[in-house]
């Protein structure tokens, strides 16, 4: 019977209970009576980590003996998110999990609280490769996902005195259920030295690298489940000293200075960087890319001999997927490991090259196009230069005979040699690659017309778009419970597999019984964010309030600030008495700024400033609320989605590669305001635009303003809303009376303003009017709500990765069997 295997396989309550105790006891050493929260978190996680496990060793089994082409995603950043919850959706436990702990006086969801998440990534690019992960998974392709085990992840944010501060995020220090060490799984990765040219004796030209320093990159597993049934592994490597160089210097007698190596190999996957957007070239990072994309390499190469076939088959049996360029000198490692280390030509090693790996660009900013010195990559990549000086010289030869100009070949050159010359990591990735695709519709327009225009050219059929997608089952079933139910018992649950069902909603949008069911889920999910945002943020917000919410990395062209001058203009607006079209709403900010990043700062301390002056002024607090939730990351994102309204994508367009955050928002019944960039302009297309609150400039009227000569203090002139706003932000009012403290942002926005919010800012004004008159219909509000909802269907990562199969990787994907 069903429940018998149930019970065989461990998935039934008894049977959690029972291996949930013995956990406690055996592996944790404590009874139910004496323990901590912690302890009932790893009891937990680990009885479900072997029902992980086991599903992972099956589908292991059964893509070996399909012996289909293999998916390896190299990604410096990945952000799972709490695994918890996550697994015991895919596994189709939570209810039977939930019984088994009542039974113990136990409650599911405090144990779930328990767990710190993974934050290996900044933000967008590393949290996409996490769903990814998800859908390959789900989907039943045979992948894994290859990346950097940091030590400590992005920086905890915390606020002090309205200013960002950053703490080490020491994700490890409790332990780590879900991974598995595979000690066994090692490699040796080289840095710095020389290259020796010589030929050998079978007259065979070959070039020897002796480097300066080795480290060992050990493989730590974490399994990832797809939904009821596979799962593949994020595969992490660590550095660790290496054996023979501790040894000889140990036996010279120098312990310390033996030691001292052990600490300098670790350093490279201590810590991620936290910049995202806006490179700095430090030498450590061009280290911790080169030594996870190294020990990536050579597991493949490991694995494609393991599975008994030659080298020259590698590109038929695997494709890489770059995220970025962080991973693109993996085009001059295989390279060296075919040609230097198994002895291949040149020709075919750099066809199979070519034909291996596949590029995704996430950014057209000139600031954050990946660029490294070749002074430095000649000092610590020695033949890596080498490699990719041959690989130019060989592509530069190749544009001569395509009779293009000298001009448009410097143009192109994988060297740029302007100032200091430095490696344009993009054209390495773009000449390596048989695929280059953009992250939107409108991205990969721009990456073809205008950043690799030049490539595009030349090679048309190289540039593709896949446009991003988010994991739902994380986003929707896990993370707002109230919301999946009440979809599941109206359309079924086939949109955990299939979100296009979700269109099955629409016939319900005017229904009023629905609508008033859904307008209480999203009701009893504001009143739980209104509960952290009183602990986190020390505000407490009405939760019938119109939430108005604006969480990502805290950014100039993402323009949190036009938010804030827009709630300054309500705010005065307010005291004169002209308050009443105003709908009461609480402005609900989060998002970590670069620690380096001095504006993203001042803008944190310019909503703590907003924040203190609307809560505690008695004319206004009634009207508007302002909060900013420290630390945002995927464990606080899953409580923001799901209590939204007003979801807010006000980048300057042409400006964000795409966005995902747009994505999540949508799916969980909240409308949006937004610019006509990155995926934004495919949402409203799939929602419809009367259920879009479009404004500002396209991506064409911002390049025409700039090519014109934009003047921003001409908006300051023209309209006094505006100038009594920005006045206002160096009246004293805000900030304890400091006038300068927001000057450079005031300087900065009459003087240059990059990102044009001055031009913008009338018509984000109306549509935010706009947005308020119709907030007042609740039931117009909760139609166009619904609607959104059962039009976004588009936008699962299950469908980005279907794509990435047909059209880049020639995969098909393999359902497994139960
Ligand atoms: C690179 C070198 C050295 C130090 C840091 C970095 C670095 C790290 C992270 C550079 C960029 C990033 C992250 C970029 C990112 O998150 N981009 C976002 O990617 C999303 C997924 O495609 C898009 O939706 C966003 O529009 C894009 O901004």
């Amino acid at each position: 019977t069903i429940g018998e295997k149930a019970d065989e396989i461990g998935l039934s309550k008894e049977k959690i209970k029972k291996d949930f105790l013995q956990k406690l006891f055996y592996q944790l050493g404590r009874v139910p009576a004496v323990t901590t929260s912690n302890d009932l978190y790893t009891a937990l996680a680990l009885t479900v980590r072997d029902r992980v496990l086991r599903q992972f060793v099956r589908s292991t089994e059964e893509f070996s003996k399909k012996n289909s082409r293999g998916i390896a995603y190299f990604s410096a950043e990945y952000l799972p998110g709490p695994h918890l919850g996550n697994n015991l959706l895919n596994l189709e436990i939570v209810d039977e999990t939930r019984e088994a702990l009542k039974e113990l006086d136990l409650e599911l969801d405090e144990i779930i609280e328990q767990e710190v998440e993974p934050g290996l990534g900044n933000g967008g690019l590393g949290r996409l490769a996490s769903c990814y992960m998800d859908s390959l998974a789900t989907l039943g392709i045979p992948a894994i996902g290859y990346g950097i085990r940091y030590e400590f992840g992005i920086f905890k944010q915390e606020i002090k005195e309205g200013w960002q501060s950053e703490a080490t995020d020491k994700w490890l220090h409790y332990g780590n259920p879900w991974e598995v060490i595979r000690p066994e799984v090692s490699y040796v990765v080289k840095f710095g030295g020389r290259t020796i040219h010589s030929t050998n004796e079978n007259n065979k030209y070959a070039v020897e690298w002796e480097p300066e320093s080795e480290v060992v990159g050990t493989a730590y597993d974490t399994p990832v489940l797809g939904y009821q049934s596979n799962g593949i592994i994020m595969r992490l490597w660590k550095a660790e000293a290496t054996e023979s160089f501790d040894f000889s210097v140990y036996n010279m007698g120098d312990y310390y200075k033996a030691v001292e190596k052990k600490v300098r190999s670790e350093n490279i996957t201590k810590v991620l960087y936290p910049n995202d957007e806006n490179l700095s070239g430090k030498e450590l990072r061009l280290r911790q890319q080169y030594f996870f994309v190294s020990c990536s390499l050579q597991d493949m190469i490991r694995l494609n001999f393991v599975q008994g076939r030659k080298l020259e088959e590698f590109h038929e049996k695997f494709a890489i997927q770059l995220n970025d360029t962080h991973p693109s000198i993996a085009v001059a490692e295989l390279m060296r490991l075919l040609v230097d280390e198994h002895e291949m030509e040149w020709k075919q090693a750099w066809k199979i090259t070519r034909n291996t790996f596949a590029y995704t660009n996430h950014t057209l900013l000139p600031e954050a196009l990946e660029k490294w010195s070749v002074s430095l990559m000649g000092r610590l990549l020695p033949r890596h230069l080498e490699i990719i000086y041959e690989i130019n010289s060989r592509f530069l030869h190749e544009l001569r005979e395509k009779g293009l100009s000298g001009e448009q070949i410097a143009r192109m050159s994988l060297i740029d040699e302007h100032g200091e010359p430095s490696v344009r990591m993009a054209h390495l990735a773009t000449v390596g690659s048989f695929r280059v695709n953009g992250v939107s519709q409108l991205h990969s327009r721009l990456l073809k017309t205008q950043v690799l225009n030049d490539f595009a050219e030349i090679w048309p059929d190289k540039f593709t778009n896949v446009t991003n997608g988010v994991a739902h089952r994380r986003f929707l079933a896990v993370s707002n419970p109230g919301l999946s139910r009440l979809i599941t018992e109206k359309i079924g649950n086939g949109w955990l597999t299939d979100l296009t069902t979700l269109k099955r909603l629409e016939k319900f949008a005017d229904d009023e019984i629905f609508q008033k069911q859904w307008m209480e889920v999203k009701l009893e999910n504001k009143k739980l964010l209104s509960q952290l945002l009183e602990e986190r943020a020390g505000v407490k917000i009405d939760p019938t309030m119109l939430f108005d919410v604006q969480v990502k990395r805290i950014h100039e062209y993402k323009r949190q600030h036009l938010m804030l001058l827009h709630i300054l203009d309500l705010y005065l607006k307010i005291k004169d008495g002209k308050g009443e079209n105003i709908a009461p709403s609480a402005f609900i900010f989060a998002g970590k700024a670069a620690p380096g990043y001095f504006m993203a700062k001042l803008i944190i301390r310019l909503v703590t400033a907003v924040a203190d002056l609307v809560n505690n002024d008695k004319d206004v607090n009634k009207i508007l609320k302002v909060a900013f939730l420290p630390n945002f990351s995927v464990k606080q994102a899953q409580r923001v989605y799901p209590a939204a309204d007003l979801s807010e994508q006000i980048s300057m367009a042409g400006k964000e590669a795409s966005g995902t955050g747009n994505m999540k928002f949508a799916l969980n019944g909240a409308l949006t305001i937004g610019t006509l960039d990155g995926a934004n302009v495919e949402i409203r297309e799939e929602v419809g635009e009367e259920n879009f609150f479009l404004f500002g400039q396209t991506t064409e009227e911002v390049q025409e303003t700039r090519r014109l000569g934009y003047r921003p203090s001409k908006y300051y002139e023209e309209q006094e809303d505006l100038e009594r706003v920005l006045d206002f932000l160096v009246s004293g009012e805000l900030g304890n009376g400091d006038h300068e403290l927001f000057r450079p942002l005031y300087n900065n926005l009459l003087q240059q303003d990059p990102y044009q919010l001055l031009k913008d800012f009338k018509s984000y004004c109306e549509r935010k009017h706009e947005i308020h008159q119709i907030w007042k219909d609740q039931k117009e509000w909760t139609r166009r709500s619904i609607l959104n909802v059962s039009r976004v269907g588009k936008f699962s990562s299950d469908r980005s990765i279907l794509e990435y199969c047909q059209n880049i990787w020639n995969v098909e994907p393999v359902k497994l069997r139960d």
